[in-house]
């Protein structure tokens, strides 16, 4: 139900951009419906080769932090992003607060990467270096 309604909104955002909309971010800025931060913290250890927790429920407004406490380069990709180049792409298009996600030479060994989770939904996301969606080296946002 959650991964629906969030799917359907990044959907329209692409296609108010791909219409070549004048505003475009704002348009998403109104269709979204965001939460304020919390104030609130999470960090999320990235070792080799898991997220760990691999799950994790936070209320909406929630920063979360990663971190790349392993050897190796890795990265975090929404599921419905298959690379690193397609995740460049996702964010140079979208502004809205559910594009989300680091390509791994941002995320070597020491980086971090945080991102406010302030709109509710089921994030599931991977590491396309060790992973696959739902497999291996793979993880779930929760946030309500
Ligand atoms: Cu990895």
């Amino acid at each position: 139900m959650k991964i629906s309604l969030v799917s359907s909104i990044v959907v329209s955002a692409v296609l108010l951009v791909s219409c070549g909309a004048d505003s475009p971010e704002s348009a998403v800025t109104t269709t979204i419906a965001t939460v304020p931060p919390n104030g609130e913290s999470i960090t999320i250890q990235v070792l080799d080769n898991s997220y760990r927790p691999s799950e994790y429920e936070i209320k909406a407004g929630t920063e979360v932090v990663f971190e790349n406490r392993g050897r190796n380069d890795h990265n975090i990709l929404p599921d419905t992003i298959t690379d690193d180049a397609g995740l460049t792409t996702l964010l140079a298009s979208d502004m809205s607060p559910t594009a989300w996600g680091i390509a791994s030479t941002a995320f070597t060994p020491g980086d971090s990467y945080k991102h406010l989770f302030n709109v509710p939904g089921v994030y599931k996301f991977y590491c396309s270096i060790h992973g696959a969606p739902g497999a291996g080296m793979y993880g779930t946002l929760t946030v309500s």
